[in-house]
């Protein structure tokens, strides 16, 4: 599927630190695995049936720092990225407005194209809907089915066949994945989680509560794909598995998305992939923390939204709202408040006016103690505050802006300020 266009990211002189992650499975600060010179990173993508809230923003955000940073340390860097262009809340949310849902997940997918093409975020080498792996999704689960990983649910709301789970017990004793491998929760924890993120603990039938469905058996009124198993539609964590192991060599260098995505979703796709390669599924998994508004987690379901286009549509500069979701850490949990695009654009606009008067005669091409600055800090788990202050220092100093200051400020933080 088509991205979105490539933001410009000019080459920046020296050389630049690899990154160090903190990683979820260790609770330890990590070296990205780079080998020969390259790096992968599979970012769970949106739901598209409400884009782009800020806290989507902030977490496609933080993770094209991340390969900012790698491309500036020389690393090829191989990004793969999913819709969930089926699913239940998107469904839901079609049936609500009356809307076909390939519609909506469409002008939704669309919408977000432009919001991160506003953002300037990197597009992903490889943009995938769901829609389009369905028959290897269907594949995948008849494999798991095959290797005894999983098994058949009864399912008498389906004239098509049966649901199949993926069996957690089996996988723990046949494979080297382990329930809480990554999100090192206890079991009264990734029921509960279970329960609230899309999976069933409680339905009859199933050999764990924990089990996750591999392939939904279609419904009346669903939307299904014929298959060898049966009428039916991809389960979630499976096809992000799909996606990542068909352009991604298995363990991939960063797993990442938002800390709501640690259990299950994470660690059942770990599950899913380790079970169909015999690797472990990622080197690092890395998540964003939870953006609120008005108190509350910003999310589709309860419609506590701040949505980047409607900013943009009433006439902020998508430059600030990239520097306010920047002046956060992006592990951190934190909360809207419309007054910090205020503050977004009075810095922006500091920066601007001492980048007009940039001396861009002068540009020697060496790297200039800015350019160290944002080296260092971002390396050092995306630390996009210290980053923002190290600008703000330099521009506080009153001395003048040279070409290599710029073009740091738009290759590592993705602010283009001679704009
Ligand atoms: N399609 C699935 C992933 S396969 C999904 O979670 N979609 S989503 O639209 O709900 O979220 C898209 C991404 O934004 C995920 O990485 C999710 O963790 C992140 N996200 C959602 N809400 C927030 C929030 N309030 N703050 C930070 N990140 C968020
Ligand atoms: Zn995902």
């Amino acid at each position: 599927m088509r991205a979105w266009t490539r933001p410009t990211v000019p080459a920046l002189p020296g050389s630049a630190p690899l990154p160090v992650l903190h990683d979820t499975a260790t609770a330890e600060r990590r070296p990205t695995r780079v080998v020969d010179g390259a790096a992968s990173l599979y970012v769970c993508g949106i739901t598209p049936y409400d884009a782009t809230h800020l806290g989507h923003a902030s977490t496609y955000l933080a993770f094209d720092t991340l390969v900012r940073i790698w491309l500036d340390a020389g690393v090829a860097v191989t990004y793969a990225q999913n819709t969930t262009d089926v699913d239940d809340p998107l469904l839901e949310r079609a049936a609500a407005t009356g809307v076909d849902w390939r519609d909506l997940a469409a002008s939704q997918t669309d919408l977000f194209r432009s919001d991160m093409q506003h953002l300037q975020v990197l597009p992903p080498d490889h943009y995938v809907a769901v829609t389009d792996v369905v028959s290897d999704v269907a594949l995948a689960a008849a494999r798991l089915l095959d290797l005894g990983l999983a098994y058949r649910v009864d399912t008498p709301g389906s004239t098509e066949g049966d649901d199949v789970y993926f069996d957690v017990r089996a996988a723990e004793r046949s494979t080297s994945w382990h329930l809480g491998l990554e999100s090192r929760y206890d079991l009264e924890t990734m029921t509960r989680f279970s329960a609230e993120r899309g999976g069933d603990p409680d339905r009859p039938g199933k050999r764990d509560p924990l089990d996750p469905l591999l392939w939904r058996a279609a419904r009346d009124g669903e939307p299904s794909w014929p298959s060898a198993l049966s009428a039916g539609r991809p389960g979630w964590h499976i096809e992000c598995t799909v996606i990542a192991q068909a352009h991604l060599a298995a363990p991939i260098s960063v797993n990442g998305g938002g800390s709501d995505l640690v259990f299950p979703h994470h660690e059942m796709s770990a599950a899913h992939g380790t079970a169909m390669t015999g690797e472990p599924y990622a080197d690092l998994w890395a998540h964003t923390g939870m953006v609120a508004y008005q108190g509350e987690k910003m999310s589709k379901s309860l419609g506590n939204l701040v949505k980047v286009s409607e900013l943009v549509a009433a006439g902020h500069d998508a430059r600030a709202v990239r520097l306010a979701v920047a002046g956060h850490h992006y592990r951190s949990d934190w909360e809207w408040f419309d007054a910090d695009l205020e503050a977004a654009e009075a810095r922006l606009d500091r920066w601007a006016r001492w980048a007009s008067a940039a001396d861009d005669a002068a540009a020697d091409d060496e790297p200039t103690p800015l350019l160290a600055a944002l080296r260092h800090a971002l390396a050092d788990d995306l630390d996009t505050p210290s980053a923002l202050a190290a600008v703000d220092a330099r521009v506080a100093s009153g001395s003048t802006a040279t070409a290599v200051d710029l073009d740091a400020v738009q290759a590592l933080l993705g602010v283009d300020l001679r704009r």
